[in-house]
């Protein structure tokens, strides 16, 4: 008999929930970097074998929406509560478990099983773990509870095992040979905003979508066209940064990750443009791809 299923990562921002679907997957595919709201879209990340199929879902930290970009970020996020078969609720041992209780509301309502993931035990001791887990267990009683460290890979092979058991009988959802549901494309604009939430400071990563203009693969290299999008003009200059140094180290970081992540040469242009207040415009967030399907 053969298993699949969907299990769906989800939690309050920066908790590690892309640092845990990467270990999980065992490759990059989601980008994580110490600022909040790193993550935007559901980005799948699939474990194949030949009896069995795990399809994992990341998702963007759970907010209250200040503008469309953040509505959609949100609606991501709830759309993992609509189809898990098995949900991963991410949390870590600093944040307050009642942080966003709205959500956590629509968890306890869950009726497909729940694992409580608290994550960063490398930053606590045994005592502090102890009063976490015992809250967490006031407040999702039927979670099963596992402390991990997905930086430090602990307890994830105990994870894995535990997702094999639960997971259903079921055919493939896809292909065996497909690691996930996002184009190249894709994780050309997420690497690049990377290098955008790692280089710059308060409202510009948050201002700043990547557009992959130009995709051109040969045998020996590929070639990419990239444009930053920023909300205003005082914003273009600061991405591209005095004699263009900002910006060139972006492309020289991003073209390093590209590198590894493609495995083969790449040549990078970025070009920088405004797009007037782009987060709050549906047209535009349609444009990006951030309408659910
Ligand atoms: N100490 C420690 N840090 C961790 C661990 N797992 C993740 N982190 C760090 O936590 C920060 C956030 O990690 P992400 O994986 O981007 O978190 P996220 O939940 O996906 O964040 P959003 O996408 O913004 O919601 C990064 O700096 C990670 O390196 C861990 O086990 N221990
Ligand atoms: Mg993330």
């Amino acid at each position: 008999m053969h298993k699949a299923g969907f299990v769906n990562i989800v939690g309050n921002p920066n908790v590690g929930k892309s640092t845990l679907m990467n270990q999980l997957v065992g490759e990059r595919i989601s980008i994580a970097t110490f600022k909040a709201q790193t993550t935007r879209h559901r980005i799948m990340g699939i474990v194949n074998t030949p009896e069995m199929q795990i399809v994992f879902s990341d998702t963007p930290g759970v907010l209250k929406p200040n503008y469309k970009l953040q509505e959609s970020m949100l609606a991501f996020s709830e759309s993992a509560l609509q189809d898990a078969d098995i949900l991963l609720y991410v949390t870590d041992v600093v944040e307050n478990p009642e942080k966003n209780m709205d959500f956590l509301v629509k968890v306890q309502k869950m009726d497909v099983p729940v694992i409580l993931l608290i994550n960063k035990i490398d930053e606590s001791n045994q005592t502090q773990l102890g009063a976490i887990v015992e809250k967490w267990h006031t407040l999702l009683p039927k979670a099963e509870i596992l402390p991990i460290s997905a930086k430090n890979k602990f307890g994830i092979d105990m994870l894995l095992k535990r997702i094999q058991e639960l997971l259903p009988e079921s055919p493939a959802y896809f292909d065996k040979e497909q690691l996930t549901d996002k184009p190249a494309r894709f994780f050309v604009s997420e690497i690049i905003r990377e290098k955008i939430l790692l280089y710059y400071d308060k409202e510009i990563p948050y201002s700043v979508e990547v557009s992959v203009e130009r995709f051109k693969e040969d045998d020996k290299h590929i070639h990419i066209n990239a444009v930053i999008y920023v909300e205003r003009e005082s914003q273009k200059g600061i991405i591209i940064g005095h004699q263009g140094v900002a910006l060139k180290k972006v492309s020289t970081e991003a073209r390093k990750s590209l590198e590894k992540f493609f495995a083969k040469p790449i040549f990078l242009e970025i070009f920088v443009k405004v797009d007037k207040d782009w987060r709050s415009s549906e047209r535009e967030l349609n444009n990006f791809g951030y309408n659910p399907e």
